[in-house]
């Protein structure tokens, strides 16, 4: 094998450059990843041998990044993100010199006792950069090295390689996800939105924009599995132009709208109309409208955690369970402080927070039954607890009502996707609670009203001097930096503000809100002059 390994390995040598595995997995500009991709293929094949031979994913994305971008990640069988510990094997097999990778493969292997004659399967995709088809072919070099078991499943959205994972994996047995193809997630949301929407009519269409990324092409494939327009939902699809690689994410898409505050330029969208945007791999969603007499409002991961952990709390009271299920919301420094005010003081539930990054989130809210996460930014999802979906499975109702809310809450566990923050399941969700609410985007919007807020891009020399702690609120070193920040928080109405450096680039990252714009802008400005 060691032959083959080299072989390979020198028909992908490594640039001059130290890579790391993030909080995204590798991302950087496409031409500098193809050693990096063909080294994960390794690492894939490595972590399925460990794991007797379960499934990995691997995906191809470098989501809300431009289109010259790319990145990959690798998926854990149950459809989670790679465990950490693995990060630390990706990032050492990255950069070992290209010569050196058969030697590095074999002492992971030894240290951590794989077996190498356990099978290795593994389960692909990419989104649709034009640079994806060379990286994969990169990846199957290494599959084929190591004689790894593969399947291509072309383009997907990053949600659906995790729930095909996770499904592969649980196939044929009682924990089963659903069938194991594209066609299978379509069909299991249709039928569950179909169950959960219950014959109530959404009050509009909803218009999407797809980023000009893979999630254009899925929906309007979903759209076949869903009930027709005129008995619920109408979706109106823009921005789905993949053919044009040039315009991914540019000028539209989930980031633009979140971080510019503003609908994409090319929206057409009238007043009070119900708008949302994915990311470039849809694993992130942000609603917005534009409303007649205040302009431009957005509707962020904050208001769908909000509007999910209600509704299902209402749910979970009414099946009769509010005594036996825990629900929790989780968060992370960038909520809306008004947002986190809202859920703890009107909704009665608890929120606890975690450092930037979806593993992080994912794992806080496994811990409750029905556990609600989203960051800031759109992505996120909820995670049920094996005992929630006993409960509503086996609950005898006493009553009509009780019935109408355990049968709801069954379709939204199927709904729902589990694995991760999947922008399309999601979107169907907050439509399901807004028909069900019948609400318009207006009404959703008035439950709190958000502080005013900013986030600001710090350049300083050296990123790594800057230590956080306390879910990234506060910072631990340079000394002293966190008390000025803090005499500064004083001096303002509602003021809250946090620096910290940013895990996906070379850059410190400062979030101030505060009771009015111009001291929120004011808050942050003076906390990025003391962090340079
Ligand atoms: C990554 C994270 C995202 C987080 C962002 C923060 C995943 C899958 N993605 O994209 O959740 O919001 O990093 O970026 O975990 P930053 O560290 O540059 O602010
Ligand atoms: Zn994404």
């Amino acid at each position: 094998m060691d032959a083959k390994i080299l072989e390979a390995s020198q028909k992908h040598p490594k640039p001059d450059l130290n890579f790391q595995y993030g909080t995204a997995g590798f991302r950087m500009k496409a031409n500098l990843l193809d050693s990096v991709v063909f080294r994960v293929g390794l690492v894939a094949a490595l972590r399925s041998r460990k794991l007797g031979g379960q499934t990995i994913g691997v995906m191809i994305t470098a989501s809300h990044n431009p289109p010259e971008d790319n990145g990959v990640k690798l998926v854990d069988p149950m459809g989670e993100m790679l465990e950490q510990a693995w990060e630390v094997y990706s990032t050492e097999l990255a950069n070992a010199k290209t010569e050196d990778v058969p030697e590095v493969y074999h002492k992971l292997e030894k240290s951590l006792k794989i077996d190498p004659k356990t099978p290795a399967r593994v389960i692909y995709a990419r989104d649709t950069r034009p640079s994806g088809p060379a990286l994969v072919r990169s990846l199957v070099d290494a599959l084929e090295a190591v004689g790894a078991e593969y399947t291509d499943y072309k383009l997907l959205t990053t949600p659906q390689l995790h729930y095909l994972t996770r499904c592969t994996n649980t196939e044929g047995t009682p924990q089963s996800y659903g069938e194991v193809s594209e066609k299978g997630y379509y069909k299991k949301l249709g039928a569950a939105f179909a169950r959960a929407m219950k014959g109530k009519k959404a009050r509009g269409p909803v218009i999407v924009d797809c980023a000009n990324g893979v999630g254009g092409p899925k929906l309007a494939e979903l759209l076949k599995y869903l009930p027709p327009a005129s008995e619920g939902l109408e979706i109106k699809i823009v921005n789905d132009d993949v053919l044009k690689s040039e315009i991914l994410n540019s000028d539209c898409g989930a980031d633009y709208v979140k971080t510019k505050q503003r609908a994409p330029p090319s929206s057409k969208a009238g007043p009070n109309e119900r708008c949302c945007s994915l990311d470039g791999d849809a694993d992130r969603i942000i609603y917005y409208f534009n409303d007649p007499t205040h302009g431009f409002r957005l509707l962020d991961g904050d208001r769908i955690a909000s509007l999910s952990a209600s509704f299902i709390g209402d749910l979970v009271r009414e099946a009769g369970l509010a005594e036996d299920l825990k629900i929790g919301v989780v968060q992370t420094a960038y909520a809306n402080g008004a947002s986190t005010k809202y859920v703890e003081k009107t909704l009665k539930i608890p929120v606890v927070f975690t450092p930037t990054g979806v593993k992080w989130l994912h794992h806080a809210a496994t811990k409750f039954d029905v556990g609600v996460y989203f960051e800031a930014n759109g992505h996120g999802t909820i995670v049920f607890s094996d005992q929630a979906l006993k409960a509503f499975n086996t609950t005898d109702p006493q009553s009509p009502a009780q019935k109408n809310a355990l049968e709801t809450l069954r379709a939204l566990t199927e709904l729902i996707n589990q694995t991760v923050g999947d922008a399309l399941s999601d979107m169907l969700l907050v439509e399901t609670i807004l028909a069900h609410k019948s609400w318009t985007p207006k009404e959703w919007d008035s439950t709190y009203t958000d502080l005013p807020n900013r986030l600001v891009r710090v350049e300083v020399p050296d990123r790594s001097i800057f230590k956080t702690t306390d879910a990234e609120r506060k910072l631990s070193a340079p000394e002293g930096v966190q008390a000025q920040i803090d005499a500064l928080m004083a001096k303002f109405k509602d003021g809250r503000a946090f620096a910290r450096p940013s895990g996906t680039e070379d850059a410190l990252r400062v979030y101030a809100e505060a009771a009015t714009r111009s001291e929120a802008d004011d808050l942050a400005t003076k906390v990025s002059d003391l962090c340079k």
